[in-house]
């Protein structure tokens, strides 16, 4: 890797490697306490130096302002079991004093173009550097399991179609995001009944584990 690329990077690989702890121990929370985590994984990562090049080009982004303009550098995902559970994370993400938000986009009631639905939260994130402190965006990714499936698979289609899929493509991925909405919620309406069994199983392994 270029050396520049590398300087650049370091701040942003950082943060990735210090808000994946962090969101995963409010999962490690709950848990502890024994209640239900809206929180079901967290994944990041580093965006990678040609996809930087492609969106800023896209977006005429010029390279010097990558810092301020290009607000997904670093990236956090936070999946959930249930849609309610999306506001529950965003509200434990506003109470939290070791960054601050600076915007928020609701990708799920007003769902984009392509069927994606996501919630959206940028962050500005204080890195200690050994030369000072730098504060960095972060964009996190809050979603149903049913919503990442669709995404990631509709990212692997994007790929292979460069944006630019054929019109029976796009229609289907448009009714499997309708159709992904609808397990949705399907499952919020019996969530009750999922979180007993989820609890139940808990109990039980809780057991197994101390025989
Ligand atoms: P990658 O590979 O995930 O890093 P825009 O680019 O105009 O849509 P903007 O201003 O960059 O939007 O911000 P937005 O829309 O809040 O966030 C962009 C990111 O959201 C994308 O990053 C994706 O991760 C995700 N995303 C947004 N729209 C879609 C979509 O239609 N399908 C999928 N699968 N993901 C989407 P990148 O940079 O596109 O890609």
């Amino acid at each position: 890797m270029e050396r520049h690329w590398e300087f650049f990077l370091a701040p942003y690989k950082q943060a990735v490697e210090e808000l994946k702890v962090k969101l995963k121990g409010m999962r490690a929370q709950f848990e502890m306490q024994g209640v239900h985590s809206p929180i079901e994984f967290v994944t990041g990562r580093v965006k990678p130096i040609a996809s930087i090049l492609d969106k800023a080009q896209k977006k005429n982004i010029p390279l010097d302002q990558l810092e301020e303009q290009m607000q997904d550098i670093a990236g956090l995902r936070m999946m959930c079991q249930f849609v309610d559970d999306i506001q529950t994370v965003v509200e434990l993400l506003r109470k939290r004093n070791d960054f601050t938000i600076v915007e928020e986009r609701d990708y799920i009631t007003q769902k984009k173009e392509s069927g994606y639905r996501s919630y959206h939260v940028v962050i500005r994130y204080p890195v200690q550097m050994i030369y000072g402190e730098k504060n960095i965006l972060v964009e996190i990714q809050i979603r149903t399991l049913a919503m990442n499936f669709w995404a990631t698979i509709e990212h692997s289609l994007n790929y292979k179609y460069s944006g630019k899929f054929p019109e029976d493509i796009r229609q289907r991925l448009q009714r499997a995001a309708e159709a992904a909405y609808l397990l949705d919620e399907e499952m919020s309406k019996i969530r009750f009944e999922i979180q007993e069994a989820q609890a139940a199983f808990s109990r039980k392994q809780d057991v197994k584990d101390n025989e």
